[in-house]
């Protein structure tokens, strides 16, 4: 019997962090989350490359173009969507998760989701405080453990 899963260990790998500045007072917790776990994984700060994007929406274009380069193993997305802040929560909301499933088809590397569709503000903070129930951070925990399943998926015999 075959199992493939997560190894535990990020060393080697090449991460792109995706960040939406709109509600950067949310998405640089969200950052910080995702890069102390990536650290804790062992994957090198060298290995990193930030992407910070205008907004949720921007986030698909900017994965996809991160993934087309062949230089990574996955893509963590963070952003932050308010309800009460914008009339476009939901067209925005379903394109980020749209966009992000396509750009994951299309080239195959894994894309973590990691933006937050909150009520209010302290809804969303409450998601990104410190520790392992940052979103950012299990974001990034999301994005090595693919990053593993897909190399064991398409490595060949
Ligand atoms: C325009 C907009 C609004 C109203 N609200 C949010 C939000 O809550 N979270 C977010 O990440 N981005 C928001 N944006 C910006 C859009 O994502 C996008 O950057 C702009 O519409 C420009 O394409």
């Amino acid at each position: 019997m075959i199992t493939i899963e997560y190894s535990g260990r990020g060393a080697g790998r090449r991460i792109a962090v995706v960040v939406a500045k709109f509600n950067a007072f949310v998405t640089d917790r969200l950052q910080s989350g995702a890069l102390a776990a990536l650290a804790a994984a062992g994957v090198d700060a060298g290995d990193v490359t930030i992407v910070r994007v205008p907004g949720s929406f921007e986030i698909p274009l900017a994965a996809q173009h991160a993934a087309e380069t062949g230089r990574l193993d996955a893509v963590v997305c963070l952003g932050c969507l308010i309800r009460g802040e914008t009339s476009h929560f939901e067209y925005i909301s379903s394109a980020v998760a749209q966009g992000l499933t396509s750009a994951a088809a299309a080239t195959g590397v894994p894309m973590a989701f990691g933006v937050l569709t909150t009520n209010s503000a302290e809804e969303a903070l409450a998601r990104a405080g410190e520790g392992p129930g940052n979103k950012g951070h299990e974001a990034a925990l999301a994005a090595l453990e693919m990053s593993d399943i897909v190399a064991g998926l398409t490595r060949r015999p």
